[in-house]
């Protein structure tokens, strides 16, 4: 019978979080690449290594711990956005590291672990995961550049070294992601477990509208080209446009904004910015693209204003794998009964991409407050032992 040990779980966790450990409370700073990232995936790989499993890193930094044989792949990604949180990514991978470690100790199941790179899209959506699972080719991911303009290329080439192959998805029979839920409901409903039913689509893309730099205390208002003002008008419009189409479900943001040349006394000359939408329906999601390239034409035509579109990156949406989600509900019910429930995810996962290879699925233990892609990320460490338990008497069902 597997024994996970929650001391050392724990253990791991605050260590990963000491690579990158930034902000108040439990912050990470870890994007994909940087020194701490580096370092982090050193840690990782010896503590694999000591789990008994054979550690590989793949041509994009994809790290894996693999056992022997035939094998389920357990894990998620220990790179963080800009400003995060400790637990988003590195719960399910220290959850896969202590179910290797006791299903080694115990004899069995075979379980493998990963880390994929890149999935809080420094250079895009879930690079790293999308690259293996064929949905991105290597060649356009190379291409695609981080807000400063550094390309995935020259980043990976940091681990050019201790690269090898892409790692064959056929001998692993599924895939499980653990995860912090990242929103409100578990949490405000005192529960200690979601499993997910389906995980949401999403298009990201950047957009640049092209004014003229000027003096901030000579241009009269009505001679200015201002791409902020640009910025501003399509904003207001997309959100009333947007109204007809979306559901309660549906989700929109600006998350970046760089104006040119970015001073308080020039009329800006360029406004380049993010422009992501999330949606559980794929026609929803092109429904809104059209809307968003229409309204940003016509504000650029109206003031006078260049435009750009950058390439379109996106996820379909994904439902879950019925039996491994079986397993999950089964152990759940098992090991918090009543206090577990079926649900979506609002959250890109690498699960997403990895269904394409196996059949994969997903469990969410609650956030504190619903907050997450911030310093303040934070679960109970209770429910996150809940959930390792959870997981762990869900690869025992599977065998
Ligand atoms: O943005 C996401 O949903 C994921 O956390 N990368
Ligand atoms: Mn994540
Ligand atoms: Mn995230």
């Amino acid at each position: 019978m597997m024994q996970v040990n929650p001391e050392r779980f724990l253990a791991d966790l605050h260590r990963l979080r000491a690579f990158g450990a930034a902000g108040v409370g439990r912050g990470v700073v870890r994007p994909a690449f940087s020194e701490a990232d580096l370092a982090a995936r050193t840690w990782l790989a010896g503590e694999m290594r000591a789990a008994g499993l054979a550690v590989h890193v793949d041509p994009v930094g994809n790290l894996f711990g693999l056992a022997e044989g035939r094998s389920i792949l357990l894990g998620s990604h220990t790179d963080s956005q800009p400003e995060g949180g400790w637990l988003d990514g590195a719960l399910g991978v220290i959850a896969a590291l202590e179910i290797a470690r006791a299903a080694q100790d115990a004899g069995g199941p075979p379980v493998s672990v990963v880390s994929f790179q890149d999935e809080e899209g420094r250079f895009g959506v879930t690079t790293g995961s999308a690259i293996w699972a064929g949905m991105l080719a290597l060649d356009d991911a190379d291409r695609q550049t981080d807000r400063d303009g550094v390309s995935f290329a020259e980043a990976r080439a940091a681990i050019a070294g201790e690269a090898g192959e892409f790692v064959d998805p056929g001998q692993f029979s599924g895939f499980i992601e653990m995860h912090i839920e990242q929103g409100p409901w578990l949490y405000e409903a005192g529960e200690a477990v979601g499993v997910v039913t389906d995980i949401v689509g999403i298009r990201d893309m950047r957009i640049t509208l092209e004014g003229e730099q000027n003096h901030a205390g000579t241009t009269p208002m009505h001679r200015r080209r201002d791409a902020f003002q640009g910025l501003a008008r399509f904003n207001a419009l997309l959100n009333e446009r947007l109204a007809g189409v979306v559901t309660p479900q549906t989700v929109w943001t600006i998350g970046h904004v760089r104006l040119h040349p970015d001073a308080h006394s020039i009329v800006p000359g360029r406004a380049t910015f993010s422009m992501q939408w999330r949606d559980g329906d794929a026609g929803r999601l092109a429904r809104m693209e059209e809307i968003i390239r229409d309204t940003a034409a016509e504000v650029a035509r109206e003031m006078g204003l260049g435009l750009s579109f950058g390439d379109l990156l996106g996820l379909e949406p994904m439902p879950t794998d019925a039996r491994l989600r079986e397993a999950l509900c089964g152990a759940a019910e098992a090991v918090a009964p009543g206090r577990w429930r079926q649900m979506p995810s609002g959250a890109l996962h690498d699960a997403t991409n990895v269904a394409r290879l196996m059949p994969s699925a997903m469990l969410f233990v609650p956030s504190i407050d619903g907050i997450s892609h911030a310093f303040a990320e934070d679960t109970a460490e209770a429910d996150l032992v809940v959930g390792l338990e959870v997981l762990a008497g869900a690869v025992a069902r599977l065998g």
